[in-house]
């Protein structure tokens, strides 16, 4: 973060848990097996007989929710099926679930109410088999969810959640890739501790040189994993910054969202194999209209700002989500704002 004069300016809560995250990781990495041991064992008996996983979440966790649906979708190769939900969408009798599925609720407290009430509407409606990631062991949702995963390590002072997102992200990516033997776990875990590391270093020089919270107006696009990081990166810009921010699939922003850009837009292109050079043409249509584009991808892209990671599988998606956080607190504190406690936000929406 800036320093003046040498002196590094008191951090924020939200800056400090956002520059622990990937010794966050380190520590999931290495207390995996136990940590994940209970909700791994219920999901490997139960996976045989089930027809769909699916996960539940609100706000930053319901996109939480979206990527790991997404990702369990790309790994399971049809073996099971993956949706997604608003706690709100299950709780209030919109959508139906099969006897066969299995429920996944995504919490950081563990006590919002549109989710405890997600996951014992499921249980009494359609009878089916339900789970939990949350941060608090001793929260509602764990007491409902028939196993658990936990992470009572992760304890955010900020109204905004940061590490706790990616924390419960990469557990629950663990446990997807582990379910459906998705290569060497060890390897992933090593790999996304290097990554989460080289992102941060590399947004902070890199931002120093773009300076973000210059821009007034922000995009972010990807599909599936980076749609659901995209949307997640909005949450973070919007609740932190107030500023206007949107996501959308890549390609679909130039069917019309595209019309807001100027020279104040700054569009974050989080950019996978499929796509690519589709997306290095969606870059160059933007900078064209006078907007900047910083891309995130695993070569180089068409613009001279390029964020490089080492894969574009989407097994990184939740590790994107970093410097979308960056941006909403370094464009909330140039707005002398304050990124702990965001305007009209409470830590948990309970009714
Ligand atoms: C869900 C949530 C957070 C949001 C705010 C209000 O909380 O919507 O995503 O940042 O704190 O609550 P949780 O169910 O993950 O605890």
């Amino acid at each position: 973060m800036p320093k003046i004069k040498g002196v590094m300016i008191l951090l924020t809560k939200t800056e400090r848990e956002i520059d622990e995250q990937s010794e966050k990781f380190e520590r999931i990495a290495k207390e995996y097996d136990s940590r994940s041991y209970d909700l791994l064992s219920f999901l490997k008996s139960a996976e045989k007989g089930a027809s769909e996983i699916d996960f539940v979440g609100c706000g930053s966790s319901y996109y939480l929710a979206m990527g790991l649906s997404f990702h369990l979708n790309r790994l399971s190769g049809g073996k099971v099926i993956s949706k997604f939900f608003s706690g709100s969408e299950v709780a209030f009798g919109l959508r139906t679930l099969p006897k066969s599925a299995i429920l996944i609720g995504i919490s950081r407290s563990g006590e919002s109410s549109e989710t405890i009430l997600a996951l014992k509407e499921a249980k009494k409606q359609f009878n089916v088999k339900t789970g939990a990631i949350v941060c608090d062991s001793k929260s509602e949702l764990v007491n409902i969810a028939d196993a658990s995963a936990t992470l009572d390590f992760i304890n955010e002072e900020s109204v905004v959640m940061t590490q706790s997102f990616t924390s419960m992200a990469f557990l629950g990516t663990l446990i997807i890739r582990n379910i459906f033997n998705q290569g060497n776990l060890k390897n992933y875990m090593e790999f996304v501790t290097k990554i989460s590391k080289k992102t941060l270093e590399d947004v902070k020089n890199l931002f120093e040189k773009v300076k973000p919270e210059n821009y007034d107006h922000f995009v972010f696009l990807g599909y599936d994993e980076y749609f659901a990081a995209s949307m997640e990166g909005v949450i973070k810009v919007s609740e932190t910054s107030l500023a206007p921010a949107e996501a959308y699939q890549t390609l679909e922003y130039r069917h019309g969202p595209k019309s807001k850009v100027d020279d104040k837009t700054l569009s974050i292109i989080l950019a996978n194999d499929f796509t690519k050079p589709q997306e290095e043409k969606m870059a160059k249509e933007i900078e064209q209209l006078g907007g900047s584009v910083i891309s995130i991808s695993k070569t180089s892209f068409g613009t001279e700002r390029n964020l490089v990671v080492l894969v574009d599988d989407f097994s990184d998606w939740f590790v994107r989500v970093i410097p979308l956080q960056i941006i909403g607190v370094r464009k909330s504190l140039k707005k002398g704002l304050l990124p702990d406690e965001p305007k009209n936000l409470t830590k948990v929406v309970k009714f």
